[in-house]
């Protein structure tokens, strides 16, 4: 069983992850509609892999025998201004899950809930590795985006990524 501080953080945490599905699904429809079949398809991805990072939490939370509390989920907002301008918005929004997931690290340490502050180290690690991913994009979109041609090469190397469903 888990405290019920620990168990709001967690059904905020589902909330976000949620948030942030319908956000690049968003996204992915934004590229479809100006071309960009690859980024679209990218940013579908990244869609499913968020609804498993929320599904993960989900059978967390019901594996230690609390409840689930599914909220509201907000209506996506970014500015559709260019590639660059989404994957900047898309880095800002991964940093702010980043801080969200550290709350959750820290609050189930300050809780003495270490099985929790065990589980969600797979969250550090899977932020880690997807600010750096979208950062790649983004140095990729600074250098040699304002090219279509390159924009072009961009796009198709985008649309070359899998979905790998996500495992805890
Ligand atoms: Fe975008 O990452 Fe989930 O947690």
């Amino acid at each position: 069983m888990i405290s019920d501080k620990i168990r709001d953080i967690l059904n905020e945490q589902i909330n976000k992850e949620f948030y942030s599905a319908y956000l690049y699904l968003s996204m992915s429809a934004y590229f479809a509609q100006i071309g960009l079949y690859g980024f679209s398809r990218w940013t579908k991805i990244q869609s499913k892999e968020e609804i498993d990072h929320g599904m993960i939490l989900f059978e967390y939370v019901i594996g230690r025998n609390s409840q689930i509390q599914l909220n509201q989920i907000e209506m996506p907002k970014f500015e559709m201004k260019n590639p660059l301008s989404v994957f900047e918005q898309i880095y800002q929004h991964e940093r702010s899950i980043t801080s969200a997931i550290d709350c959750v690290a820290q609050m189930s340490e300050g809780d003495c809930d270490l099985a929790t502050r065990n589980f969600i180290d797979w969250y550090l690690e899977e932020q880690i590795e997807e600010e750096a991913m979208v950062s790649k994009i983004i140095s990729k979109l600074k250098a040699f985006g304002e090219e279509k041609s390159a924009l072009y090469l961009i796009d198709n190397e985008l649309g070359q990524r899998e979905y790998k469903p996500q495992a805890y």
